[in-house]
């Protein structure tokens, strides 16, 4: 070999090559993926990939209720010994999926009395958690799956029916008794972004926690499709959840696509898999990522979504894809590529569609050369030394809700690309606001102290009523905080403090209110100790 080459062979081949869980541990980080029993039991390929790629497994199917306790005491954990087994030989973590479900759980439960239910809850979870309390590879547990509804609202499940929503608590309680060191958690899909669903699991865990309720862990499933855009806060989302005191994981992750694959396709997915492990790589309390299977060859996906498939890092031949290269290459290096270049200036921002409260801005795309490929666009308001971030987007325009009526807005976008890098500002654009509704009355907020305790408190529910005829898009609810009291938090509502003016607009979801319709936001305070004041003068806008 010249010399030529020598230099230009990378410092670290030897280690740059090893599977993806060496890199992953050196991290501190779990790479894991869902396995099935049938190829386990009988394809020497699936065995050795699923042996030496991976740090953690999950059982994609064997631990479900219909596998484990198929008829009333009568349990079957062949399946789940089966890879628990596997997981020991192969010095794996297990997780364990799932205690309670609305899927694949036998007839005869769902039909129970809630007494007979409840019964039937704690030997299901005290047989199937104590069965691996003391075998140190079963390191956690989803306890409950997929417990709302796209709305936020509970999923009116025969679980929810029978009991209402004691049986999430019931079940934690359970599973904790079952094996105190065991790290349980909820779990969910569509709860990747910052929406309505993951806000109503964020409500849930916090208040489940402050009752003293063992959730320890939420999973963020993340089955993606690269038609339907990345969520680009997730690794925001991951981090407020990861400020309430929980560990977060990435449980259940693939990418589909329409079929047939083609290189483009196959380059996008690349990109989800990087953002979804940098996000992971980016928030200390994110354990590490599961992908729901590993080859093209076992996937749900095309049973689930006709005509969609090619989900996973390696192919039906088991042939690593750029997704496999994608995710070793950002466990290896912490952001996949060397890519320090940013992405183009985005052209000025042309307002349309002014409102009272709301505008859409759209402007010239951006193209990114670094090799981590554009990732979207942050919006700001230009406001001197303090520019605030008023959107993300993943597509050159966005409508920005929930500001103020009759306002001046000068606004520019800067374009992001997958390892973080920002553009240049764009130019600004200046737009201003239509008047608000004559008499400005058109909406009314009452806030409601939830808890209390020596040093804080929680208001919620803050309700926000259209007590006019039309109806109304973003809302601007001000309120007083008495003195020595700080914000300690918030949801369902972006909130900014001025001295102890709190001003607090509409979130995405849920700025539209019809006449007389109502929503709700809430936030937590911190207060001097054995002061018992509240906030005082709620009005809206
Ligand atoms: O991948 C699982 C598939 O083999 C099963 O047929 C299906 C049954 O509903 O469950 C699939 O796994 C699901 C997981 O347990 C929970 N989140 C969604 C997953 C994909 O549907």
């Amino acid at each position: 070999m010249g010399l030529l080459a020598t230099f230009l062979l990378p410092a670290v081949s030897a280690e740059a090559s090893a599977p993806l869980r060496t890199h992953a541990a050196a991290k501190g980080k779990f790479i894991g993926a869902a396995l099935a029993t049938g190829p386990l039991s009988n394809e020497t390929a699936y065995r050795n990939i699923a042996a030496t790629e991976f740090n953690q497994v999950t059982a994609e199917n064997a631990m479900k209720w219909d596998s484990t306790e198929p008829n009333p005491g009568q349990f079957n954990f062949s399946g789940a010994d089966a890879i628990v087994d596997f997981a020991v030989q192969n010095d794996q973590q297990v997780h364990g999926h799932t205690l309670i479900w609305h899927q694949q759980t036998p007839g005869w439960v769902q039909g129970l009395s809630a007494s007979a239910m409840r019964e039937a809850i704690e030997r299901h979870i005290s047989t199937v958690v104590g069965r691996y309390a003391d075998n140190p590879a079963v390191v956690s547990w989803d306890v409950v799956n997929e417990v709302f509804e796209e709305n936020g609202n509970f999923r009116t499940s025969f679980w929810y029916n029978t009991l209402g929503q004691s049986y999430i608590a019931d079940a934690f309680r359970a599973a904790r008794a079952a094996d105190p060191d065991a790290r349980l958690c909820i779990n969910d899909y569509n709860v990747e972004g910052i929406n309505a669903k993951s806000t109503a699991m964020y409500n849930l865990v916090r208040s489940l926690r402050q009752q003293g309720v063992p959730v320890d862990c939420v999973g963020f499933q993340s089955h993606l499709a690269i038609q339907y855009g990345f969520p680009n806060d997730l690794q925001q989302n991951l981090q407020r959840f990861a400020d309430l005191g929980v560990q977060v994981r990435i449980t259940e992750l693939d990418v589909r696509m329409q079929m047939p694959r083609d290189s483009s396709k196959d380059a996008t997915q690349a990109t989800y898999y990087r953002n979804v492990v940098n996000a992971c790589l980016a928030v200390e309390a994110c354990a590490g990522v599961t992908i729901w299977g590993f080859t093209d060859k076992h996937s749900w996906v095309p049973d689930t979504f006709g005509g969609e498939g090619a989900a996973l890092i390696y192919d039906e031949n088991y042939q690593k894809k750029s997704s496999y290269d994608a995710v070793h290459d950002t466990l290896a290096s912490g952001s996949g590529t060397d890519d320090t270049t940013p992405p183009t200036t985005p052209g000025t921002p042309t307002a349309s569609n002014i409102t009272s409260n709301s505008a859409t801005l759209s402007w010239s795309a951006s193209t990114d050369s670094g090799g981590s490929g554009l990732a979207g666009y942050n919006v700001y308001r230009e406001q001197g030394s303090t520019d605030t971030l008023l959107g993300q987007t993943s597509t050159n325009s966005i409508t920005l809700t929930g500001l103020t009526p009759d306002t001046e807005y000068q606004v520019y976008v800067r374009a992001r690309d997958g390892a973080g890098n920002l553009s240049g500002n764009s130019p600004t654009a200046t737009f201003t606001t239509e008047e608000g509704p004559s008499g400005g009355g058109g909406c009314t907020a009452t806030g409601t102290v939830q808890t209390e305790w020596q040093n804080g408190y929680v208001v919620q529910p803050v309700t926000v009523t259209n007590t006019g005829t039309t109806a109304i898009d973003g809302w601007t609810v001000t309120f007083t905080l008495p003195a020595g009291h700080t914000l300690a938090g918030s949801w369902n509502a972006t909130l900014t403090v001025s001295g102890q003016t709190v001003t607090a607009t509409n979130a995405a979801y849920n700025g539209n209110l019809a006449p007389n319709a109502s929503t709700t936001f809430g936030f937590q305070v911190n207060r001097p100790n054995g002061d018992t004041q509240t906030p005082s003068g709620y009005t809206c806008a």
